[in-house]
Formats: C-alpha cells, sequence, structure tokens
C-alpha cells in the first residue's frame, strides 16, 4: 500500500502534492468533487476538506501542514526541512505552525466569511477584518525574508512552497501584494521550479 492524497485543484492539496513530487515519492490521487463530499469522505475528514492523507499503514490524517512535515521527516534524503535535531529546525517548526495555523485561517475567513457570523449582514465587515489579518500576518513574514531568499535559515524547505500557495491565494489579485518584494522574489525564485511548473499545469495556483 502507498500514500494516497484527497485533494482538489487549487486547493491545500497542492503544497502536499508538490512536497511528494519534490521528494519524488509515488501517491495515489483521488479527487474530491467540491460539492457535498459524502459519507465515505466524512469518515476520514469530518469537516469534510481536503486534502486529506491516507498513510500505508491505513490511517488518514487532515491538516496540510501537517502532511507536509511529514513528508519532509519520512524521506529527509529530499532536504524539504533541516534535520529534527538541528538548530534550524525550531524556526521551520515556527513558520509551518505560523502559515497554516495563522495565515491559512484568515484566508478561510475571508473566503467562508458566512461561517464567521450569525448575522447574514456582516459578511462584507467579517471579510474587511479577515483580509486585514491576512495582510498583517504576510507582513510578518515579508518583514522576516529581509536579506535572505528563503523563510527558515535562508536554505530552502516546504515553508517556501506552502507560502507561496497561501501568497496565491491572497483575495486581492490572487497573487502577493506587490509592495510584499521579498514575498514576491521568492514566490517569482519558486515558480521557475519544473516539479512545481508541472503541478501547477493541475491546480492553477498562479
Ligand atoms: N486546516 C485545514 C484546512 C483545509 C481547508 O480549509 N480546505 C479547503 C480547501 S483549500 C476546503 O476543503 N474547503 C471546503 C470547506 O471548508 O467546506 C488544512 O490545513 O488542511
Amino acid at each position: 500500500m502507498t500514500y494516497t492524497i484527497y485533494s482538489r485543484p487549487g486547493s491545500g492539496g497542492f503544497a502536499v502534492e508538490a512536497a511528494f513530487n519534490l521528494a519524488g515519492q509515488p501517491f495515489t490521487l483521488v479527487n474530491v468533487p467540491k460539492e457535498a463530499p459524502g459519507d465515505d469522505f466524512r469518515a476520514i475528514s469530518p469537516l469534510g476538506q481536503v486534502p486529506v492523507l491516507t498513510l500505508p499503514c491505513g490511517r488518514s490524517i487532515t491538516e496540510s501542514g501537517a502532511m507536509v512535515t511529514l513528508v519532509a521527516e519520512r524521506f529527509p534524503e529530499a532536504e524539504l526541512a533541516p534535520p529534527q535535531d538541528s538548530s534550524s529546525r525550531p524556526e521551520f517548526l515556527r513558520w509551518m505552525f505560523f502559515l497554516s495555523s495563522a495565515l491559512y485561517p484568515a484566508l478561510l475567513r475571508y473566503f467562508y466569511a458566512e461561517r464567521y457570523t450569525s448575522d447574514p449582514t456582516a459578511t462584507e465587515a467579517v471579510q474587511e477584518a479577515a483580509l486585514a489579518e491576512c495582510d498583517r500576518c504576510f507582513a510578518v513574514v515579508e518583514d522576516a525574508l529581509e536579506g535572505q531568499e528563503w523563510l527558515v535559515d535562508d536554505r530552502f524547505s516546504v515553508a517556501d512552497v506552502y507560502l507561496l500557495m497561501l501568497a496565491h491565494w491572497h483575495p486581492v489579485g490572487d497573487r502577493p501584494r506587490e509592495e510584499w518584494s521579498n514575498i514576491v522574489r521568492l514566490c517569482d525564485a519558486l515558480k521557475q521550479q519544473p516539479v512545481l511548473v508541472e503541478l501547477n499545469q493541475t491546480h492553477r495556483i498562479w
């Protein structure tokens, strides 16, 4: 048995598929349509969200950040993250959690604004606040990238790929704001990476 990724073009599955592809590891891809995921899917994804990763042991996990971290851990030769005992590891974990637990949810609040208020007339206000929070988080990343090419100790990691994905979900223009020149530079570099270019044929992240 191998790994199975439940995904959908344009979703957080991009980062997970990218991690496997960059590691040169095979996986089975299952496309989950957006409309009404069935009971079988809800059994492995209680919120009905993609991505889901089913492991060779048969267990399934949600949370894209956990998945890409796991891929980096299981295939260390691909050098997708600093080794577990290295001094850069805490910084890698910090960025993976910041991106997946601060920035990603801020984007979700914008795109699913109706879930974040019981007042049907308040969705615009939720979006406005969500956009401000997205920008506040991206500004943290932008500052951290000053004078360095990559997020973690200036060495490429899968956190950079995760950032590439989130930056192109920015609600204004589907790309990072132009003034975030460090984020734009990082993204431009990754958009030349042949494995990511190939994957983007399906996902159309940029
Ligand atoms: N915390 C989850 C969020 C996953 C998520 O929100 N996925 C979106 C697509 S990018 C989704 O399936 N949305 C459908 C929904 O929430 O109904 C993760 O990091 O994997």
